[in-house]
């Protein structure tokens, strides 16, 4: 690399993490194309990437993860800091120096005979203020491949370190792949983390949720901003407007699927732009208002159920120059997962026949894809702005199958700070342990926030205490079902219809009903032209059940008691003036 790094504390660190791990080799990735071009075919070599058809996907490779590597393992990802309370009870904890030690046995050795790579990376746009850089050193081809494609990764941004001195350290090794030997840690107090032992995702892509939440979120608490787990949407009306905002959902509820909405026919006009799928960091700007960036600069979305139907978005962007990473193939070796709705696959995600395999699903329910942002159609500029998008709202949801309206306001900032602490959602496929049992994510937070959830809802409530034009704050829930288990919403790109009356709020452009929950709308004011939803499910789905709200109370209550002391006192306010409206 040209770039002239001698005697830098990058380099010191680099030797030190050499001496520990004993690589054959060490190589500085550039980030160049030809970079790519080269490790791509390295990779096709050594069978870590097969080759999907290049007719019809040109530029598109498979690559199966060991197969107890295949989301990520929250029990065995831990936050070190030196005062266990600061960790807070969301959190698995160790202290810091039993941290390093337990980890460091791991790696002491562990390259041995591999290549080690180190891939300088900006979170953010290489301008932005905001934008913070992070060195990850790996023995995984399969992480320098898809961090090229995750972040702006290479010579940028070693050159933006080397400006700016400051970078958050990230060592990840897949050792030997068993989940004995796994461990994710991270030490927020010296921005590093270290992650050994598993080669997928947010385990291994530390750029992601160790960097841009973990870290990230400590980071912004003490300089004064947000680290979210938020898509980002800029919603265009008929006449031009734009709008946007940011939405927290549990993964694996759609948040890809949300930023790239197309609207239905009767929405003609209306434009969704994609900023970001899955995280968002917040900043106060001069006029008070929050803007937000996209640390990020491509997608790792969860295949299965993304179709012509869901994500006709998705759909066009992944027919070139994008990476698979579980999935089933067809015969002529095109990428197939469960809802595609096309195509008939021959091998599943573990490259079985499927005749050995009878029941079991073709792709894994956590496979992915990662493809460079630009690739979508709904792609804009903005994504690049350097000060990031002015909010007008935050959206906070989970999958609730009853309960829970369609959707509904928060009174004020702090009510609205209190029902993202609230947030509950069914279990997914995105980490290993049940699927399906109600937990309580505050915020979407619950496996990325990287300190106390009390103090991050204290710093949450902070915000109203300057002079500000603040987002209003919205709940969504599109997972109501039948008793017989159907879906009531449609859900997609249907859910135009509640960003719409979301937009008009904010624009103080319509009235809604005052329930002790929170704002909801008039029925009259979501639209159903097109939908086959009954007036009478709409009206269910916007009811506000006050027996089951007093119970939902008292479960969020029992939750945040958790936190004790460090609790916000204006939680207990907020608390009791629900429940006195709901018993009125
Ligand atoms: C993700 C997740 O990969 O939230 O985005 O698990
Ligand atoms: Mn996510």
């Amino acid at each position: 690399m040209n770039v002239n790094v001698d005697h830098h504390e990058l380099v010191k660190w680099v030797q030190e993490v050499e001496k520990l791990t004993q690589p054959e080799k060490v190589v500085w990735c550039n980030g160049s194309e030809e970079e790519y071009q080269t490790f791509t075919q390295q990779m096709l070599q050594s069978g870590d990437f097969l080759a999907l058809n290049q007719q019809t996907h040109p530029g598109c490779y498979l690559h199966r993860s060991s197969p107890d590597d295949v989301a990520r393992t929250e029990h065995l990802t831990f936050v070190c800091t030196h005062e266990r309370e600061d960790a807070g009870p969301n959190n698995n904890w160790m202290s810091p120096e039993d941290g390093h030690n337990k980890v460091d046995a791991l790696f002491a050795g562990c390259m041995r005979g591999r290549t080690m790579y180190v891939v300088p990376y900006c979170m953010g746009p290489l301008d932005s203020p905001f934008s913070r850089c992070g060195v990850e050193i790996t023995d995984s081809l399969y992480v320098v491949v898809n961090m090229k494609i995750m972040t702006r990764m290479g010579e940028v941004a070693l050159k933006k370190i080397l400006q700016e001195k400051a970078f958050v350290r990230g060592l990840h090794s897949t050792g030997d792949l068993k989940i004995e030997n796994r461990l994710i840690m991270h030490f927020p107090e010296e921005l590093m983390i270290k992650s050994i032992g598993s080669g997928y995702g947010g385990n291994a892509l530390l750029g992601k949720k160790c960097h841009a939440l973990r870290i990230g979120s400590y980071q912004a608490r003490s300089e004064g901003w947000l680290a979210e787990h938020m898509l980002i949407l800029g919603l265009e009306s008929p006449e031009g407007e734009k709008t946007y905002i940011a939405a927290a959902f549990p993964s694996q509820c759609g948040k890809t699927n949300l930023a790239m909405l197309i609207p239905p026919e009767s929405y003609q006009g209306w434009k969704i732009w994609t900023v970001g799928d899955d995280i968002a960091w917040i900043h106060p700007g001069e006029d008070g208002r929050l803007y937000a960036i996209n640390p990020e600069a491509g997608f790792f979305g969860v295949a299965p159920g993304t179709s012509e139907k869901t994500n006709p978005n998705a759909m066009a962007m992944l027919n070139r120059d994008a990476i698979f990473t579980n999935v089933g193939v067809t015969e002529d070796q095109q990428p197939w997962w469960e809802g595609l709705k096309s195509g008939d696959p021959v091998l599943n995600w573990r490259g079985e026949s499927l005749s050995e395999a009878p029941g079991q699903p073709v792709a894994h329910p956590n496979s992915r894809f990662t493809v460079s942002a630009k690739q979508c159609p709904s792609y804009t500029e903005e994504m690049e702005s350097p000060h990031g998008v002015p909010l007008s709202a935050i959206i906070f949801g989970g999958r609730r199958p009853s309960l829970i309206p369609l959707v509904f306001e928060a009174k004020s900032w702090a009510h609205g700070v209190w029902v993202g602490a609230s947030v509950g959602s069914e279990t997914t496929a995105a980490a290993t342990g049940q699927v399906g049992v109600l937990r309580r994510d505050p915020m979407a937070m619950k496996p990325f926030c990287g300190y106390n959830f009390a103090d991050y809802w204290g710093h949450w409530l902070e915000f109203a205490d300057k002079p500000s034009q603040l987002p209003k704050i919205f709940h969504v829930n599109w997972f109501r079902q039948t008793d017989a288990g159907e879906f009531i919403w449609p859900g997609f790109g249907e859910n135009i219809r509640v960003l719409e009356w979301i937009v008009a709020r904010c624009r103080g452009k319509v009235e809604a009903k005052s329930t002790p929950i929170g704002y909801v709308p008039h029925i009259e004011d979501i639209s159903r032209v097109g939908l086959k939803l009954s007036q009478a499910s709409l009206e269910g789905l916007l009811t506000v059940d006050r027996a089951g709200w007093q119970k939902e109370l008292e479960s969020t209550c029992r939750y945040m008691q958790t936190y004790g002391d460090r609790l916000p006192s204006v939680f207990s306010e907020i608390q009791e003036e629900i429940l006195a409206d709901l018993k009125a």
